[in-house]
């Protein structure tokens, strides 16, 4: 067995990977101790890579107009169909749309194909769905897209403040190394800013449950605090920046008393002033921010409110200080530096810096194309959509991102789709929701098969490496686009034989006439041979003849990348979310992420231990609105938009706030009926930033009719899968090892079951009636199999299903079920073991039930569980989650002791 370095493909932190390899297969991957990232660590994510890999599933063969075809077929299809739409149409009518999930050295060779040799500027990326407002705000106010902070930073200040972050969940390995720096210094204190209560709240010393929206009023509100109270440094400011009066200026515009502003963000006063206080009196102050800021209408304000505190505290270019964006995708920072958005150019040159785009003409040799390098910015992604839909755009070629599902207004997105002549899309996986609107499928590499780089949030670069043999003919994404390249006849300007080929490129021009005007310069990295790229450590950029070692921290020498070397303090005028509430859509949806799954579940779901934390697409709501509804927990219920629906299961939680609901990301028309978060949202964005404002739409919620519900387990049948889309209200796939679990709901119950078992592959075999609940269980044999396994009522009942699996992949080898197996089958559970519950620790497989049941026993702590259940020991993802079931129970048992409390109606 070979063991090798390599870098997880998931979430910003950029954690690296062990990764076992054994007779071409990965058998297991744990954390790379000596990658500063993680120091060893990985999440629950990371640590199931290796269970997410494998053919099945997988794109393997190029196709065009749904037939399958070789490779020279397919590209030459594309370049043609490509020349045809710029003859035609012209260059602008063609047009990308990318990803922060391709490797620096995909990114890298598009950019320079669509803005440096077809002509047109209209390149752009998903990551303008989730850091363009960080982005934009950090060149306004810096001078230049450059995060000033690293992670030790956390480790090092006093108080760090979470803003918009649910750390525990999508940043897990910071989260972890913030508890441990916590340890470690008890003085470090921790605020979290955001409208719910999250896993992320276990290490809040503070928690501010703000209105949604109001940040940039809070931030203001600091500012004019500080001020007030003789707590700006005024010796920074003096030297190092400009606009303190109009920043000011503009926060006092609204009434500075800390009532007026708890009062504007709907939080108690004094917990306000507490966070004005520690702010003020602190220098070691990290603000870390993601998508509860960005993804707003008015998303580069708020991150400029919170750089405008920085700046008026000197908090900042210090180590354990700074404000601190942190990005979401594995490579959303390598996709800034080569310049994928529309409005960037390359290698941190936008159109209007002067001199870019004749010294990137000249470095990509382009003088002799007609038309050369576009003259301005190319449209925004909500904005290059709405070309497509207007005819504008013929043309689009996506690569590794699913705009169906993820942008907002996501019909109307599908709608442009469908209408736009040519769709090529680069993808892994055989079954997205975007697949269906390609003219041409390219089967893409994936992790583990692809070789390049990747940048964090630390702005560390890091390597990731080909490890497998890729399947069928699936081709690396740099290599297509080359092959495209030189089919419409830019050969030589794309004759890469290797990334590390690429890679020097990019970090030539990185350094190309570049005298220290643009921070991301990593020329010393460019004379690496092929060794030195292959055994690449991660180091963090800028990495120069001067700092051939890399740079931890930005702006230490109080310089900004601005023309006068100071940083801008701007003024914000706060404004509140674009849609407003009204009688119809009175409620406030929030959307985001949950721990165990990634995106669009293309990935995360082909584990079956991640599908079973959060197993159905849920709403969550304060449990005083949904009693106003007349909805309980567990019931399923609509949440209705004017310009979508999204159905899924209620949790009541207190955590959310009133007037408030949130619905996840991750549910597709692949795995739900109608369960697709962007269905939701209108399409507002920022006018800077060009970020759509997906935390704050307008809802109403409603019950979803369900006279009948059930749970159908059932492997791979696609007579059934079909019977259930079309004929269900509602329906979501969960895919087990070896089989796919569905929850089920009918309105009209008799007709919708009558259907589903007319569609069954085999009769029932085994039948268990309970009149008295009106429930009943039935399995399908065939020759002593099992095929299927039916239950039908409410799913409350549900027991944790991980036996039944067991039962598949028996019947998978051709094994009969034992006589006495087949009465428990209908039991619902196994062996008598009792019912796990809903999973808690994705790790060691601990389910609910049995941590409630050890703490029952006298198990109160995380510890004690963990020893005695193991749960939590690993990657301790769950560890929030345990303690908040502590705690329930002790309060449950405080209550019970209780007897003269009573209950009033
Ligand atoms: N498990 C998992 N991890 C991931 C990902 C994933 O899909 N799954 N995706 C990765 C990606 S690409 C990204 S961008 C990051 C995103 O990471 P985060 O930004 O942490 O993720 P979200 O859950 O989208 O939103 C964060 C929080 O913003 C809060 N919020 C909503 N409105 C407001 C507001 O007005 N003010 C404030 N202060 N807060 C508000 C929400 O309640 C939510 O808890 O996660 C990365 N990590
Ligand atoms: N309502 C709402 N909408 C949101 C958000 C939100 O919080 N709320 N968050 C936004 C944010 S921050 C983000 S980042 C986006 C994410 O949204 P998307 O980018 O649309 O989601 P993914 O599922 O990550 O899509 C990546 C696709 O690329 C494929 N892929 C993976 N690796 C490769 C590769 O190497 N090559 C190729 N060619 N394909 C590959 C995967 O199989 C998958 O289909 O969603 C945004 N949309
Ligand atoms: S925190 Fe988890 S998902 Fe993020 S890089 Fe590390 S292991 Fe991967
Ligand atoms: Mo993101």
């Amino acid at each position: 067995m070979d063991q090798a370095r390599t870098t997880c493909p998931y979430c910003g932190v950029g954690c690296g990977v062990l990764a076992d390899i054994d007779d071409g297969r990965m058998v297991g991957v744990e954390g790379d101790a000596t990658h500063p990232a993680n120091f060893g660590r990985l999440c629950v994510k990371g640590s199931a890579l290796h269970e997410t890999l494998g053919e099945q599933g997988r794109l393997t063969r190029p196709r065009v107009d749904g037939v399958e075809v070789d490779w020279s077929t397919a590209l030459s299809t594309v370049a043609r169909r490509l020349g045809d739409v710029r003859s035609d149409h012209g260059d602008q009518a063609v047009a990308g749309y990318l990803s922060g999930q391709l490797l620096t050295e995909d990114y890298y060779v598009a950019n320079k194909l669509f803005k440096g040799f077809l002509g047109t500027p209209h390149l752009d990326t998903n990551s303008r769905l989730c850091m363009a407002s960080a982005v934009a705000a950090y060149k306004r106010s810096l001078g230049a897209d450059a995060v000033p902070c690293c992670y030790e930073d956390l480790e090092e200040a006093e108080l760090v403040v979470l803003v918009g972050s649910n750390l525990a969940w999508n940043h897990p390995v910071l989260f972890q190394r913030l508890r441990v720096a916590k340890t470690r210094n008890p003085l470090l204190r921790v605020v979290v800013i955001d409208p719910r209560v999250t896993d992320t709240c276990e290490l809040a010393d503070l928690y501010l449950g703000l209105k949604p929206g109001s940040d940039a009023r809070l931030f203001n509100g600091l500012l004019a605090w500080m001020a007030e109270r003789g707590k700006l440094d005024r010796v920074y400011l003096e030297r190092h920046t400009r606009g303190l009066d109009e920043a000011l200026d503009a926060a006092r515009e609204d009434e500075t008393s800390i009532e007026a502003i708890a009062t504007d963000c709907d939080i108690d006063p004094e917990r306000l002033e507490t966070f004005f206080y520690w702010f003020a009196s602190q220098l070691h102050v990290v603000t870390l921010y993601s998508q509860g800021i960005n993804q707003s209408s008015s998303g580069t304000d708020k991150c400029q409110a919170i750089l405008n505190c920085h700046l008026g505290g000197g908090k900042i270019g210090l180590p354990g200080a700074g404000p601190f964006s942190i990005t979401g995708q594995p490579n959303a920072m390598g996709g800034r530096e080569v310049g994928g958005l529309a409005n960037q150019l390359a290698a941190h040159m936008d159109y209007d810096s002067p001199g870019a785009i004749d010294r990137v003409t000249r470095f990509w040799r382009t003088e002799h194309l007609v038309p050369t390098l576009p003259e301005g910015p190319g449209h925004k992604a909500v904005a290059l959509f709405e070309a497509i839909e207007r005819g504008e755009i013929r043309a689009l070629w996506i690569m590794a991102t699913n705009p169906v599902v993820s942008l907002p207004d996501a019909d109307r997105v599908r709608a442009a789709l469908a209408k736009c002549p040519l769709v090529i899309v680069s993808e892994c996986m055989a079954d997205t929701d975007l697949l269906p609107y390609a003219d041409i499928v390219l089967p893409a590499t994936s992790w583990s098969e692809k070789d390049g780089t990747v940048t964090n949030s630390e702005r560390r670069i890091s390597r990731q490496r080909g490890l497998l043999p890729p399947p069928g003919e699936a081709r690396h994404d740099w290599w297509i686009i080359s092959e495209v390249a030189r089919r419409l006849g830019y050969g030589e300007a794309f004759a890469y034989a290797h990334p590390g080929e690429i890679f020097a490129e990019h970090a030539r021009l990185s350094g190309f006439e570049n005298a220290g005007e643009r921070v991301f310069d990593i020329s010393a990295l460019a004379a690496l041979d092929r060794q030195g790229y292959d055994a690449l450590a991660p180091i963090q950029w800028p990495v120069t003849a001067a700092a051939p070692r890399g740079t931890a921290r930005l702006f230490e020498d109080g310089r900004f990348a601005t023309a006068d070397g100071r940083a801008r303090l701007l003024p914000v005028r706060p404004r509140g979310p674009v849609q407003a509430l009204d009688a119809a859509h009175p409620l406030r949806l929030n959307t985001g992420r949950v721990r165990d799954q990634w995106h669009t579940m293309t990935r995360t779901a082909r584990s079956p231990r991640l599908m079973n934390h959060r197993a159905e697409p849920f709403i969550e709501i304060a449990p005083e609105d949904a009693r106003a509804l007349g909805l309980g927990d567990q019931q399923l219920a609509r949440v209705t938009s004017a310009t979508g629906e999204y159905r899924g299961r209620l949790r009541l939680s207190r955590g959310q706030r009133r007037g408030e609901v949130f619905v996840p990301i991750h549910w597709t028309d692949r795995f739900s009926a109608r369960a697709l978060a962007g269905r939701l949202l209108a399409a507002h964005v920022d006018p800077l930033s060009g970020q759509p404002e997906a935390k704050h739409g307008a809802v109403a919620v409603t019950p979803l009719a369900a006279a009948c519900e059930a749970t159908l387990v059932v492997a791979g049948d696609l007579a059934v899968a079909g019977t259930v889309r079309e004929s269900a209200d509602y329906w979501t796939r969960i895919p087990l090892a070896h089989a796919d679990r569905w929850q089920l709901a009918w309105d009209e119950g008799e007709a919708g079951l009558a259907r589903l078992t007319e569609s069954l592959p085999v009769p029932a075999s085994l039948w268990c009636d309970d009149p008295a609940t009106g429930r009943w269980r039935a399995a399908g044999l065939e020759d002593g199999r099992l095929r299927w396994w039916l239950m039908v009522g409410p799913p409350a009942e549900l027991p944790g299903l991980a036996w039944l699996d067991v039962r598949f992949a028996e019947a998978a080898e051709g094994r009969s079920l034992a006589s006495e197996r087949r009465r428990r089958l209908l039991a619902g559970c196994d062996d008598g073991a009792a019912d796990s519950g809903p999973l808690v620790c994705s790790c060691h497989q601990v389910g609910q039930a049995a941590i409630v049941a050890a703490i029952r026993a006298g198990d109160a702590s995380v510890e004690a569980l963990g020893a005695r259940l193991a749960c939590g020991t690993q990657c301790g993802s769950c560890i929030p989650e345990l303690k908040s079931l502590i705690e329930e129970e002790g309060a449950h048992a405080r209550s019970e002791q209780k007897p003269e409390t009573v209950q009033v109606a």
